[in-house]
């Protein structure tokens, strides 16, 4: 017979790691792994019925939204309301935070933000999406949660994780004791451990950046990717470029064979694109978890004191010595 282990019985072994856990953060990471299956049902079946498209709405940033991504965001915030375990919900997908004011949500502890499907441009043409989560405990007591509540530091994450629904649908995480990664079994609608222990090579050869933006690069960005693209035996260069565009997707290949992401400022987005709360933060976090380094090319992103829901942060994160040698260029910056 084979043997394997679901997500629901490892988090349960694993909640005996936090010696006074009551067992709410185990509740409150199987809930997201419930609306994950959800989310990923409708996913795989995009192109199907009439849930391609726009679904006629602007979100706070300004961009289109699609409907899988209001579809997704309704999952989580249902799950995560009827699960107890949460008080507000910061999403991408919302301007202000969504409390949650329920009879069995009065003591709840956890704050979740979330980008509840990143990557949307890739929705409509069969390309992978993700989630991407982060969990912090609330820092004042009673009342509702407030905005401070949910602007703390990435080193204050509890855990966090993503999904990435992709060729298989995986979820991957970590509360701070390494990272650990579940590949869907669609037979037994389950989460089962596939990944355990991930750790990212230290060195990498993929350099993922949006070349595209190339012009609008600082010296020490340009730079740094000529170097990605030297010839030199040693180094293994030139190194190889993937970009999916899917923040998940290119996290999760970079995060198994070695690589380095980097989204920087640009003209355009002098902060760059990406956000620090839900999308950034979680990654960083699971990126060191796994023996990386993640950077906004001054200082790590986990030391970053938010002060907006909705801010941006530049970031190069992936393997350790990748995320130093480009820190090297950036310090040469005029
Ligand atoms: P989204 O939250 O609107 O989906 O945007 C985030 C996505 C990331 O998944 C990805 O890394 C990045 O945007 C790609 O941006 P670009 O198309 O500028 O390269
Ligand atoms: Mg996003």
């Amino acid at each position: 017979m084979t043997t394997f282990k679901t997500l629901g019985q490892f988090i349960i072994e694993k909640q005996a790691d936090f010696p006074f856990a009551k067992g709410e953060l185990s509740r409150l990471l199987r809930d997201i792994g419930i609306a994950a299956k959800v989310v990923n049902r409708e996913v795989n079946k995009a192109g199907l019925g009439d849930i391609l498209g726009d679904a006629g709405q602007i979100n706070v940033q300004g961009e289109g939204q699609k409907k899988l991504d209001v579809y997704a965001d309704q999952q989580f915030i249902k799950a995560l309301q009827n699960g107890g375990e949460c008080c507000v919900v910061a999403s991408e997908e919302h301007e202000l935070p969504v409390f949650i004011d329920s009879e069995i949500s009065k003591n709840a502890k956890y704050i979740v933000c979330i980008d509840p499907l990143d990557g949307s441009s890739n929705i409509d043409v069969n390309v992978s999406v993700g989630t991407i989560f982060s969990i912090y405990r609330r820092d004042s007591v009673g009342g509702p949660a407030t905005i401070e509540d949910i602007l703390q530091k990435g080193l204050k994450q509890v855990a966090a994780g993503y999904v990435v629904y992709g060729s298989s649908t995986m979820l991957v995480y970590t509360t701070g004791k390494g990272v650990n990664g579940f590949t869907l079994d669609p037979s037994i609608g389950e989460f089962c451990l596939s990944h355990p222990d991930i750790r990212i090579p230290k060195d990498g050869c993929i350099y993922s950046i949006n070349e595209g933006n190339y012009l609008k690069f600082s010296d020490g960005v340009k730079k740094y990717i000529k170097y990605c693209e030297g010839e030199d035996k040693q180094t293994k260069r030139p190194y190889t470029s993937r970009y999916i565009g899917s923040l998940v997707a290119d996290i999760h290949r970079n995060l198994l064979l070695g690589g380095i992401f980097i989204y920087p400022a640009t003209l355009s987005h002098p902060n760059g694109k990406l956000r620090l709360m839900y999308e950034c933060n979680p990654i960083a976090f699971i990126i060191e978890q796994a023996g990386g380094k993640a950077s906004d090319g001054k200082q790590r992103i986990l030391e970053i004191e938010p002060t907006a829901l909705h801010q941006r942060s530049a970031c190069f994160m992936g393997s350790l010595d990748m995320v130093e040698k480009v820190e090297e260029f950036l310090a040469k910056e005029l």
